[in-house]
C-alpha cells in the first residue's frame, strides 16, 4: 500500500521553513526572505517519491500576534499544524536543543500528528561547532547545501498514513499561478525595499490572461501610506521598475513562458489592521 499524507513545516519565523519546502519540492514555490515573517499564508508543495506522496505545507512563522494580520498568520499556522499527519518542527541547529513544540506554538495540547524536530541551517556551523544530535533528537538538515534531505524524507515518510495518492505524481503545487504571481511580487519587495517597508506591502492580481502571449498579468501593489507609495515608485519610477522586473523574472521561471507584468501602486490605509482589507487580500477566511 502506498503512503500519502500532509506534513506541516512549522516553527518560529525565519528558521528556514520556506527554503526547506522549495528544496524538497525542487522548485522555488514559497517566497524566502532574509527578514522574518515573509510567509503570510500556507503554501502547499507536492513531492511524490516511489510509493510515498508528501503533501508539504509551508506555514507562517509562529509568533506572538501584534496586529490583525499577525492573528490571521498565527491562525493559519495553527490550522496547518492541527490538520497535519506529521509536523516537521524546524529550529536552527545553532540553537540546539529546541524548546518543546507545544510551548513555541502555544498549543493547549500536542497536535494529532507526530512532531519531528528538524534542525536547520546546518551549513552555518563548522563541523567542530556542531552539537551532538542523536537520531532520537531529530533530523539535521541544510536546505541550502542539500544535506540531510533524504534522511528527513525517510523519517517523515515512515509516519505518513497508508493511503492512495491524492494527487497526480507529476504535480508540484495545488495553488493557482496567480497566487504565486502575487507572492513573487512580495518576494521582490522583500529584496528591494528597506527596513519595515516590505511588511506594509501586499499584492492583488487583478487580471491574469494565461492565453495571451506574453502572459498578461495586471497587479496592484498595496502599501499603507502615501509616503510609502512615493518610496515604492522611487525617483522617476526607478524602484517600481526594478521591482516589476525582479517579480516578472520569478513568475516567468514558474510559468515557463514570457510574462508582461503590468504593476500599479495604490494606498490601502492600515490594511494590516483592517479586517475587510485582510479578507480582500486573501489573508483571512471569508
Ligand atoms: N545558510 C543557510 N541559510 C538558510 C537555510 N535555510 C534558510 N536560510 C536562510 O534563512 C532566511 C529565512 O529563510 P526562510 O525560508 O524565508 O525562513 P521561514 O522560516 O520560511 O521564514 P518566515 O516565513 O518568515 O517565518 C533566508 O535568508 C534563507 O536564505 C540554510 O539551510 N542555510
Ligand atoms: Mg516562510
Amino acid at each position: 500500500m502506498p503512503r500519502c499524507g500532509t506534513v506541516a513545516l512549522a516553527g518560529r519565523p525565519n528558521v528556514g521553513k520556506s527554503t526547506l519546502l522549495n528544496a524538497l519540492v525542487g522548485e522555488h514555490l514559497a517566497i524566502v526572505a532574509a527578514k522574518p515573517q515573509s510567509t503570510r499564508v500556507p503554501v502547499v508543495g507536492l513531492l511524490t517519491r516511489d510509493d510515498a506522496q508528501f503533501i508539504l505545507t509551508d506555514s507562517p512563522g509562529l509568533l506572538e500576534p501584534e496586529y490583525p494580520l499577525h492573528e490571521t498568520m498565527r491562525d493559519a499556522a495553527v490550522r496547518a499544524i492541527a490538520d497535519a499527519d506529521v509536523v516537521a518542527y524546524l529550529h536552527p541547529l545553532a540553537e540546539f536543543p529546541a524548546p518543546p513544540f507545544v510551548e513555541v506554538a502555544r498549543l493547549a495540547h500536542a497536535p494529532r500528528g507526530a512532531v519531528i524536530p528538524v534542525y536547520t541551517k546546518a551549513d552555518l556551523l563548522a563541523p567542530s561547532a556542531r552539537p551532538a544530535v542523536r537520531p532520537s533528537d531529530g533530523v539535521v538538515v541544510s536546505a541550502v547545501a542539500g544535506e540531510g534531505l533524504a534522511a528527513l524524507l525517510g523519517a517523515l515518510g515512515a509516519r505518513l498514513p497508508e493511503s492512495p495518492f491524492h494527487y497526480d505524481p507529476d504535480e508540484i503545487a495545488t495553488q493557482p499561478l496567480r497566487f504565486f504571481a502575487a507572492e513573487f511580487v512580495r518576494e521582490a519587495a522583500f529584496e528591494l525595499l528597506r527596513q519595515e517597508l516590505p511588511y506594509s506591502v501586499a499584492c492583488a492580481i487583478e487580471e491574469f490572461r494565461e492565453s495571451a502571449s506574453p502572459v498578461y498579468i495586471r497587479a496592484t501593489l498595496y502599501v499603507e501610506r502615501d509616503s510609502q507609495k512615493g518610496i515604492v515608485i522611487g525617483e522617476s519610477g526607478r524602484t517600481i521598475k526594478a521591482l516589476g522586473q525582479a517579480a516578472r523574472a520569478k513568475i516567468e521561471t514558474l510559468v515557463g513562458q514570457p510574462v508582461y507584468l503590468d504593476l500599479h501602486v495604490k494606498v490601502l490605509p492600515r490594511w494590516r489592521r483592517d479586517a475587510p482589507s485582510l479578507q480582500r487580500l486573501g489573508y483571512a477566511p471569508s
